[in-house]
């Protein structure tokens, strides 16, 4: 490691390390460390793409020294998710993991476990890496599939092009002649370190820059030159608009078309409305999206006419009911007019741009017991190959709650008895919070590592402290796909009692008798060889010494470019080697809701549905500028910089008697959070957002005074997999004002 000496008295020392939290980054933290404490960070001011830190990791000295870190290692004493512990030691802690985990797998069979493993470290060797490892060698367990993130985009991305490698390198953009950004939110999501800095340059060399979001986030304040704001759910809507306008107008690439797609003829029956007798004009779409007429159009001409151009259709719009239709209608879209393996174009898709490694949720053989021999569940595009995991073995992370409190009886896979939490939030971050604390009391046992008492490690019957970053070694690949590698070095030792999730599986493996993998090897030794598997890090010292390591590429990823030179040699890995506009394997799924062209269709909490009337805002529960999900939720600096709170309209907040500032309750069927309210016309009305991560905390009448959007969100999801979290009705009420 490079220890570098810069300050005259030379008793601080910097140390490259880094923060990598599921945040949108993966940043370089260059620790000036003085006496065994960090005393400030700087960040990445080497040579471009700069990996630079976002506010957060800035941040990161409030939440290694947070007077809240769990500290030492904790038992429950009163009743599960009181919140009242005893510390114990490190021995008697995993004595009872280790007794309870043989104890449940003699009873009820290793599928009883249900390992929660969250997205709170992203690097290689920490976090739910080995605790996964551990557990299958003890015979396996059950895990989820349907990651909230993207389960919807990538459904979708598979069904039409058979891939989620589909996104072209970030500087690409700086060859698009307009850029459409769709329920995509960069300036506070990030999307991997040099977006926001690429976007400053799409901006400054006069591309035109569109954004369609039913906010006015900062991205639309930073980039855009045009904000449509839109009914959410409605985009799929707005999507296959823009295509009637093309196809009536003959503006598609039917070159394009005839060589590289299948099904554009069955689409182009819908669009137009020879199938069902509704034409899908820009005049039907503005009655579902409330977006002008006149302004789809014209859109949807500048789309098919001023080429290359950029559609990036955002994961936001997806984590809702039905998402997939979204999610297809623009790959579609992108299709149509021939945007595809051209630079300047873009694909949409899941947006993977390179990568060095497996699919998304690794291939389809699975080594974890539980799973082996399991056949595919419906609904599932089990005849490609990568993906998500088809194995009915998997619970949809949606169902978690539903499962722990029905199990077989529910037609679940199997009956769940403990949860072994690992770096998630897990009740907090799941849909139905109020359902997930009936089902973690439910259970038999729940162990949680965490680094704070959160609202799920309350839940814990024993709590292990674990360490953070900066106090152990790790390897971190970027978020979604830009080429380097970033090296977080220990910079402290770790603080109090607490221990890295590796070291606590190392003890607790020898406690459940399994055999001692690697155990010998110090972090470092195992961190080269976890290098070594990558075909791409060719300079181990060098990522080690400079915590980061930016791989050059020979050009610059062009996502389809060998399909579109070269189709004879280069088929696309759909079933039929074209990009699926009809997909033949959704339509053997005989399924209403995954019809095999993209449809605007229809759910029970939609705008128009009958809910509405008792419910008439639509619920938002987006990505916080200042946190990762629920990580950072405690940092007070953060808190400063965007306090929490719902966003409603000037015009719903008005007849409302809702004033800024004002705390009110925001309520549906599953449950009611108090919060304050912030009045701003930078949200369209019928719409309110309340950023999901806040903290749960109900009181005596089960009133959530921390604001968890999750109490409100529906614990459902989509045949394709989607999450419906941007798909909750709700009502706003004032607050009991004290
Ligand atoms: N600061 C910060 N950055 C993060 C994260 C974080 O928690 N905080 N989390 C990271 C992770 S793990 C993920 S998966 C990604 C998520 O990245 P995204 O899914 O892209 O983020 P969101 O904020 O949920 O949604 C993006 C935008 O979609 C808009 N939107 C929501 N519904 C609709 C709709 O129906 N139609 C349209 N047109 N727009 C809609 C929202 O208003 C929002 O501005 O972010 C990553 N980056
Ligand atoms: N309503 C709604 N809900 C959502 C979303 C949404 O858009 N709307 N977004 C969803 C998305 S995209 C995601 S990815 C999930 C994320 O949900 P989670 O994966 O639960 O993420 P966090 O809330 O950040 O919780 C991570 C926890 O890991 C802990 N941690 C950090 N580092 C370590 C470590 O090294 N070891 C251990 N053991 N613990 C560690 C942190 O303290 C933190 O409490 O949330 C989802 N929830
Ligand atoms: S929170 Fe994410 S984007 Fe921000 S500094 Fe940390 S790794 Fe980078
Ligand atoms: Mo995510």
């Amino acid at each position: 490691m490079s220890k570098e000496k810069r300050y005259p008295d030379d008793d601080v020392t910097i140390v490259p390390t880094g923060c990598c939290h599921d945040c949108g980054g993966r940043c370089v933290l260059r620790a000036h460390v003085k006496g065994g404490k960090i005393v400030r960070f700087e960040t990445d001011n080497g040579e471009a793409p700069q990996i630079r830190a976002c506010l957060r990791g800035r941040a990161y000295r409030q939440r290694i020294y947070h007077p809240d870190r769990l500290k030492y290692p904790l038992r429950r004493v009163g009743e599960r998710g009181e919140g009242k512990f005893e510390r114990v030691t490190w021995d008697e802690a995993l004595d009872e993991v280790a007794y309870r985990l043989k104890q449940i797998k003699e009873a009820y069979g290793n599928s009883a476990i249900f390992f929660a493993m969250g997205s709170g470290n992203q690097g290689m060797l920490h976090g739910p890496i080995p605790v996964g490892a551990m557990l299958q060698a003890f015979g396996g367990f059950t895990r989820i599939w349907g990651v909230s993130s993207y389960e919807g985009p990538l459904f979708a991305s598979m069904a039409t092009y058979g891939t989620i490698g589909t996104g072209n390198s970030r500087d690409d953009l700086l060859n698009s002649r307009l850029v459409i950004m769709w329920g995509w939110n960069p300036a506070n999501t990030i999307w991997d370190p040099e977006t926001n800095f690429t976007l400053a340059r799409v901006k400054e060399q006069g591309t035109r820059m569109v954004a369609v979001d039913p906010r006015y986030t900062d991205t639309v304040a930073t980039y855009a030159h045009q904000w449509i704001p839109i009914r959410p759910g409605s985009d799929a809507a707005m999507l296959i608009a823009m295509a009637h306008v093309i196809v009536s107008e003959g503006l598609q690439d039917q070159a394009f078309i005839d060589r590289y797609t299948v099904g554009f003829e069955r689409y182009k029956a819908y669009v137009l409305g020879h199938e069902d007798g509704v034409p899908k004009t820009p005049q039907w779409a503005e009655s579902i999206t409330t977006v002008p007429a006149e302004t789809i159009a014209t859109l949807g001409r500048e789309y098919a006419t001023i080429k290359p151009a950029a559609l990036i259709a955002g994961w936001g719009p997806a984590r809702a009911a039905l998402g997939e239709q979204y999610c297809r209608a623009a790959n579609v879209l992108c299709t149509l007019t021939g945007n595809i393996g051209i630079p300047g174009g873009y694909a949409s898709g899941f947006m993977r741009a390179y990568s060095s490694r497996e699919t998304a949720s690794g291939s389809h053989g699975s080594k974890n017991p539980v799973e082996q021999g399991a056949p595919p569940r419906p609904y599932s595009l089990h005849k490609l190959r990568g993906g998500t995991n088809p194995s009915s073995a998997r619970i949809h992370s949606a169902k978690v709650f539903d499962a722990m409190l029905r199990g077989r009886a529910g037609g679940y896979s199997t009956d769940l008895k403990m949860a072994y939490v690992v770096a998630s939030n897990f009740i907090n971050q799941h849909s139905n919070t109020n359902k997930g604390v009936e089902a973690f009391k439910a259970l038999e046992f729940v162990v949680v590592h965490e680094q704070f008492m959160t609202p799920t490690a309350k839940f814990g019957d024993i709590v292990l402290p674990v360490n953070t970053f900066m106090e152990r070694s790790d390897i971190a690949p970027p978020w979604l796909g830009s080429p380097y590698y970033i090296y977080l070095n220990k910079a402290v030792d770790s603080m109090y009692d607490t221990k890295s999730d590796l070291e606590i599986v190392r003890m607790l493996s020898k406690k459940l008798g399994l055999p001692a993998k690697l155990a010998d090897l110090e972090e470092e030794q195992i961190l080269k060889r976890i290098a070594a598997r990558r075909n791409d890090i060719d300079d181990f010292e060098k990522l080690q010494k400079n915590g980061v390591l930016k791989i050059k590429l020979k050009q610059p990823v062009i996502s389809f470019k060998e399909q579109v030179n070269d189709p004879e040699n280069h088929p696309f890995s759909t079933l039929s080697g074209k990009i699926e506009i009809e997909c033949d394997h959704l339509a053997e799924m005989e399924h209403p809701l995954i019809p095999s062209i993209p449809r605007y269709l229809t759910h029970e909490e939609g705008y128009d549905s009958p809910l509405s009337r008792k419910y008439p805002l639509q619920l938002l529960t987006t990505h916080h500028k200042t946190r990762a999900h629920s990580t950072w939720y405690n940092v007070a600096w953060l808190r400063e910089v965007e306090p929490h709170a719902v966003w409603i309209n000037p015009k719903d907040a008005e007849i409302r008697r809702i004033r800024e500032g004002i705390l009110v309750d925001v309520f549906n069927d599953r449950g009611r959070i108090r919060l304050p309210a912030k009045v701003t016309e930078r949200i369209m009305p019928g719409v309110v957002n309340v950023s999901q991560g806040a903290w749960y905390d109900p009181d005596e009448n089960g009133v959530d005074r921390g604001g968890c959007a999750n109490v409100l969100t529906e614990d459902a999801h989509s045949p394709g997999g989607a999450h419906h979290m941007n798909s909750a009705l709700v009502q706003i009420e004032l607050a009991p004002q004290k």
